[in-house]
């Protein structure tokens, strides 16, 4: 066999999707319900059933986790309620503790756990009733469109971002019933529109980012291209220097799709994302065939695009550019939440705000349009004194983390609590003078994104007494805001046990963190 031969050789996914179209799956919905889940072919039930968002956990067998798409991250309160609904109905009916649970995600997006096989296309049509879908949210697709948590709230906003998020949502999901044309990309495929100017999507971790910028006085997008995590290597994004007005946002992203479809690679799994194909081709090649695609010629990049912000967390209380109203970032620790907490959060957003909330891609959620007159009423809200506080602790702040070995399969070490737990005890032993963004991922698929934190950990293994324990390697230096950049591995296989010192001297030695009595002695 040829090298050639080799590199075009189908991975034994494409085979499987060449055989039958995986979101026909859901014309199989009600056959999977009588004979189980135990008697599904393996093929649909691990992989096929993520086209529709549905998620076979082999941590949880028989209890899917379902995969919304919430684009730009917005809901209504009764969106919430259908999504709170499905986790506590579904989710106690399939036995699954605290009547199930969901988590935010580091895509502006939610997850709900414990779903069952029957319980799938009835699922699917309440998500459709109340305006929401999870089709194509796994797998060989375009994830979650990521946007402004802020659009049409921030007074500095360039561009609100929800229309044109919704908009090539529903081109690539055919309204959310299905689109066999884009959904059968050779990988994963992520797409973000900022329209703020502190970049709060992480537009440079993109297979495909819209970024404001002026071109002749007309105020459109800068396009870059090519961005990726996967545990064999991690790109930051390149300008494909390309300028768009925001019209032409829905059909360049069609055309670099079916670029995409049609000559990515469908070998090596490992090799098959966006950036493969334009170091192959070239940026100058990748460009002409988009045009191609396109049938008329881009406009080049502007020498600058607009984004001179340092990012913001949206935690807090914050002035809308619409006088008198305001939104109030709520901080989720690590973006879990329960479905009573779910009902609450509705219940708020429809008695102090307009009924609409937004989630961040920091895991955390925003209710915006609270008037001056109900601030006050809505801060002394038991959730917020409880839960989620909207002044959290510095370290606290700024935590990420993937959903780790509690329910992912790929994980080499629980995440998320063990997160929590480590950062409350240094928040107790330290004082901080500013938030540290500390990202967990339980593997290197980088989920939690540890490549844009100041301090990333990524699941491993190491040896320790003669034993293997879980261990994290850890990065450093990742930049997000204006002038984003990627962090780089510092150091490899601490054992978790070893960690809250590394971290405590870290903090102390980079951030300016101080042991607490100390603190308190010097203000003395
Ligand atoms: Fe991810 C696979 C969870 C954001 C890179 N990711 C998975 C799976 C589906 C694996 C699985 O089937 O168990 C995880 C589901 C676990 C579970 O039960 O929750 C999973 N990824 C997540 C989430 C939930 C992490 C979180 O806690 O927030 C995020 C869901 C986003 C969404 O709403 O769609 C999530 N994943 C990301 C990101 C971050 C981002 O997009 O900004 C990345 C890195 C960026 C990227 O993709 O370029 C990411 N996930 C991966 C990869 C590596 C991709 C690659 O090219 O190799 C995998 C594995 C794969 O695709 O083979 C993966
Ligand atoms: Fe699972 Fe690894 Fe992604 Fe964490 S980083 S959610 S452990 S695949």
């Amino acid at each position: 066999m040829t090298n050639a031969d080799k590199k075009n050789k189908l991975n034994p996914i494409e085979k499987s999707k060449a055989e039958k179209e995986p979101l026909q799956l859901r014309q199989e919905l009600d056959h999977f319900a009588q004979i189980g889940w135990e008697a599904m072919d393996e093929f649909d039930r691990n992989f096929g059933l993520k086209w529709l968002g549905f998620f076979y956990r082999t941590v949880t067998p028989g209890k899917f986790m379902l995969r919304m798409r919430m684009p730009n991250g917005v809901l209504t309160s009764h969106q919430m309620r259908v999504l709170a609904d499905i986790v506590q109905r579904y989710g106690k009916a399939a036995g699954f503790q605290d009547q199930g649970n969901a988590d935010i995600t580091t895509r502006q997006n939610i997850q709900l756990r414990g779903i069952r096989i029957e319980d799938i296309a009835e699922i699917i049509d309440r998500l459709g009733k109340a305006g929401m879908t999870s089709v194509q949210s796994g797998m060989d697709n375009v994830r979650n469109i990521t946007g402004d948590a802020l659009a049409g709230l921030d007074a500095d906003e360039l561009i609100d971002t929800r229309g044109l998020v919704f908009n090539v949502q529903d081109m690539i999901t055919n309204n959310g019933e299905g689109n066999p044309a884009l959904s059968n990309l050779p990988r994963k495929f992520n797409i973000a529109i900022t329209g703020g100017r502190d970049n709060s999507v992480h537009a440079e971790i993109n297979d495909l980012a819209f970024i404001p910028a002026y071109k002749d006085g007309y105020l459109g997008f800068n396009v870059i291209v090519g961005g990726f995590f996967s545990a064999k290597r991690v790109a930051a994004a390149i300008p494909m220097n390309v300028w768009v007005p925001p019209e032409d946002v829905v059909a360049l992203s069609k055309a670099i799709l079916e670029v995409f479809s049609d000559h990515g690679y469908r070998g090596n799994r490992q090799k098959t994302r966006l950036m493969y194909l334009i170091e192959e081709w070239g940026l100058e090649k990748f460009r002409d065939m988009v045009e191609k695609q396109l049938g008329y010629s881009l406009q080049e990049a502007a020498p600058k695009d607009e984004i001179d912000w340092e990012k913001r967390d949206h935690i807090g209380i914050h002035k809308q550019k619409q006088p008198g109203l305001n939104y109030v970032g709520l901080h989720i620790p690590i973006g879990r939440l329960y479905a009573p907490e779910m009902f609450e959060l509705a219940r708020m957003a429809d008695v102090y705000g307009s009924g609409e909330l937004r989630f961040t891609v920091e895991q955390n959620l925003i209710i915006p349009n609270i008037p001056d007159s109900r601030l006050n009423a809505f801060l002394a809200e038991p959730l917020l004194q409880e839960r989620f506080s909207i002044n959290p602790d510095p370290l606290e702040r700024a935590l990420v983390s993937c959903t780790g070995a509690e329910f992912c399969g790929f994980a080499i070490i629980e995440t998320k609590n063990r997160a929590l737990a480590m950062i409350k005890e240094l928040e107790k032993e330290l004082s901080l003078p500013r938030p540290v963004r500390i990202h967990w991922t339980g593997c290197p698929n980088s989920c939690g994104q540890p490549q844009v934190a100041d301090i990333g950990l990524m699941g491993t293994k190491a040896r320790k007494d003669g034993e293997m324990v879980e261990a994290v390697d850890v990065w450093m230096g990742g930049k997000v805001g204006k002038d984003a950049h990627l962090g780089s591995m510092v150091m490899e296989k601490i054992p978790c046990d070893d960690l809250k010192p590394l971290l405590r001297e870290l903090l102390m030695e980079h951030f300016g963190a101080s042991p607490r009595q100390q603190a308190v002695a010097a203000a003395v």
